[in-house]
């Protein structure tokens, strides 16, 4: 185990406040620009120079003020070499820009995702769409708050009375889509509304917010929701394995509610799948 006391969270929270706001005006410049983008895993799972560029500018400034903390970054994973596992160590959790498609297209749902995660535990989380102006941040035992002011979950128990997201997601895998599918076609026989994003981190911010009243998706990565989760925990909510049992943020499988009631009706409901191989 770390000992958490020697480690600065004040400084921590300003010093990663600083980055992703100077990262953010670099995202905002270009986001009217039509993006050049390069493939990854699929057709439509795309990466941008500003990607690259973003994840670069806000590890060398936390490297420097932080040197011996960790990172498990999108870019830097996506290009290759071993996972990374979790350690007790400080550690980074970076998506220089969730919803890169968006981007791409100049739709205006981007955003930085950063968590820091110390004993496995999250700490500190930053969600920032530097387009709409919509700044997220949790810290631990302190609460949500949304450019500045407390947010809470909207304490919906009622599916059929639910705002519901997720995601089709950036692969075509065909086993894949047979469960997205089937689970957004059982959901809108039930709730209010189902909305796509295009972003994990900011559809799990619109639960916090008390906008949306769940999220739950299969496929994303522990970039996409580490600070998403504390936020919809310190607004109240609640964040776990889509089968019900506790969240593993390495899993690749996230269900966030504004209820422990609204997330077991979800887990009752929806089919499972479980994407290979795990972040770790
Ligand atoms: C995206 C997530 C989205 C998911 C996509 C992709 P990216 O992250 O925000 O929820 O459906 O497959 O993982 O690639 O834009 O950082």
């Amino acid at each position: 185990m770390v000992d958490t006391d020697v480690h600065d969270l004040d400084k921590c929270f300003e010093v990663v406040v600083k980055h992703v706001k100077a990262a953010g005006d670099v995202i905002r410049r270009r986001s009217e620009l039509r993006q050049e983008y390069e493939l990854k895993a699929d057709d439509i799972d795309l990466v941008t120079q500003t990607d690259k560029q973003v994840e670069q500018m806000l590890m060398i400034g936390l490297a420097h003020a932080f040197p011996d903390h960790k990172f498990i970054a999108e870019e830097e994973s996506s290009a290759g070499g071993s996972p990374k596992k979790l350690t007790n160590d400080p550690t980074w959790i970076i998506d220089p820009v969730d919803g890169t498609m968006n981007f791409v297209h100049s739709f205006p749902h981007s955003c930085i995702s950063i968590g820091l995660v110390i004993n496995k535990v999250t700490e500190i989380g930053v969600v920032y769409n530097p387009i709409l102006e919509q700044f997220f941040t949790a810290r631990r035992g302190q609460g949500a708050l949304y450019n500045g002011r407390r947010i809470k979950v909207s304490g919906q128990r009622d599916l059929t009375k639910s705002l519901v997201t997720s995601e089709f997601g950036t692969t075509r895998d065909v086993e894949k889509m047979l469960v997205v599918n089937q689970n957004f076609a059982k959901l809108a026989a039930k709730v209010h509304g189902l909305r796509c994003l295009g972003s994990a981190a900011l559809n799990m911010c619109m639960v916090a917010l008390g906008a949306a009243d769940a999220n739950y998706e299969f496929g994303i990565h522990a970039w996409d929701v580490c600070a998403g989760d504390i936020i919809v925990r310190e607004a109240g909510g609640v964040v776990i394995d889509p089968a019900g049992r506790k969240f593993d943020m390495m899993s690749r499988r996230v269900l966030a509610a504004a209820t422990p009631e609204l997330a077991t009706e979800i887990t009752k409901l929806i089919t499972q799948y479980y994407p290979e191989p795990r972040d770790d």
